[in-house]
């Protein structure tokens, strides 16, 4: 592209500090060095996960900032060194990358891996730099990714090429909540056929919980949100019965063993909240349920409870990413999308142009929306 080895100009989001709107700007984003991709953003999605570090619940985050972590686009150009992908390419950037290499990556039962920078939050490339510039200031990147904006650039590690037909307006979504959602439920719990699932928190991440635990065959899934306006689409993914803890004046797990002869199969915190993920684990049944944490809870969040809840043989676990090694399983997920293996269409309530992504936020913190989709 004629583009290509030069810096780009073009529009991004910038966070510049939390607790106050992103800012649409002008920057420069300078072409990828060796082992790098630039890539065109087509569509991005907006997470919780962004809105965590706008309200500032993650205390080592660095600004400014560019946030979105959830996106698909074309390679624009690529760094030497590059041998997966050219000019033109479908790509979903990937917020967990998979160098290949590290302990986790070649580890079958892991799919983390030591390049990432979650929790960590340097908020650079892996030379250490950036490629973003704003008013002759540098600007952090977000979580290997950055979507953002028109232009970012990733290390190759950190971007998986995808079928040239799958709709980038739509398959943006496996670039987080559909992947994360579905993955939790088909890798980390292994649902298994005919049992009983309950999904604490029904965002765009606990939805595609639900859309994994009807897929895995399950028989009874249990719909649980504070936020009675979520059980219509819960029920479209395959949620068998909805409840609201605002409903009751007993603790929910006292209401779900009620409902599931002592407790569930499989339950799931989607949320954030260490609470809830308590009442997950109580609501697990105590001989062998298995409680799966989803949500990311703030930064100095703790948990304390009774070992002999785990004693007995319930497991606690969690996943990022839902557990797929990302280069590998991105483009197996977009493929399975393309043959109609599970459709999450639903989940995309919204659609707005890139420049009214704070309105995006907005619809998300008031529970109006699960997915809006930016596009460029
Ligand atoms: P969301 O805000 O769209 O959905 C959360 C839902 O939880 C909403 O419907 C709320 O009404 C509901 N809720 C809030 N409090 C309660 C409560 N006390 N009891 C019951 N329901 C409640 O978020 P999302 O779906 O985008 O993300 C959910 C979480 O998953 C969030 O913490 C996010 O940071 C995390 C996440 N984790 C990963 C990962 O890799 N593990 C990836 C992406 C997102
Ligand atoms: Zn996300
Ligand atoms: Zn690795």
């Amino acid at each position: 592209m004629a583009t290509a080895g030069q810096v780009i100009k073009c529009k991004a989001a910038v966070c510049w500090a939390p607790k106050q709107p992103l800012s649409i700007e002008e920057i420069e984003v300078a072409a990828p060095k060796a082992h790098e991709v630039r890539i065109k953003i087509v569509a991005a999605g907006v997470c919780r996960s962004d809105d965590h570090v706008l309200q500032g619940a993650i205390s080592n985050m660095k600004f400014p900032v560019i946030l979105g972590h959830e996106g698909a686009g074309l390679v624009e150009s690529v760094g030497e060194g590059v041998k997966d992908l050219q000019p033109g390419d479908k790509v979903i950037p990937l917020f967990m990358p998979q160098c290949g290499q590290c302990r986790c990556c070649i580890n079958p039962d892991s799919n983390l891996c030591y390049k990432n920078d979650i929790g960590k939050y340097n908020g650079v490339l892996l030379d250490n730099t950036t490629r973003f510039t704003c008013k002759g200031k540098p600007i952090h990147n977000f979580m290997s990714t950055s979507t953002f904006t028109e232009y970012t650039v990733v290390p190759d590690i950190a971007v998986a090429k995808i079928d040239e037909d799958a709709p980038l307006d739509k398959v943006c979504l496996i670039g987080c909540a559909f992947s994360t959602g579905y993955g939790s439920a088909v890798n980390v719990a292994k649902v298994k056929p005919g049992s009983t699932c309950a999904v604490f928190g029904l965002g765009g991440v606990g939805l595609s919980v639900i859309i994994g635990c009807k897929v895995a065959g399950a028989s009874r899934i249990i719909a649980i949100d504070i936020n009675s306006d979520k059980f219509e689409k819960a029920k479209e993914f395959g949620a068998t019965e909805c409840i609201n803890p605002k409903d009751y004046d007993r603790p929910i797990h006292e209401v779900l063993a009620g409902m599931t002869d002592d407790g569930v199969d499989y339950a799931f915190e989607v949320i954030g909240n260490t609470g809830v993920m308590i009442s997950a684990l109580l609501s697990s049944h105590f001989g062998a349920g298995k409680a799966v944490i989803v949500g990311v809870a703030p930064s100095d969040a703790t948990i304390t409870f009774d070992p002999l809840l785990l004693l007995t043989g319930r497991v606690l676990t969690g996943a990022l990413f839902g557990g797929w090694k990302s280069k590998d399983d991105v483009p197996k997920l977009v493929s399975d999308y393309m043959n109609k293996k599970f459709d999450f269409d639903g989940l995309i309530t919204h659609k707005l142009p890139f420049q009214k992504i704070n309105e995006g936020f907005e619809l998300l913190r008031k529970g109006e929306s699960i997915r809006t989709v930016l596009t460029m």
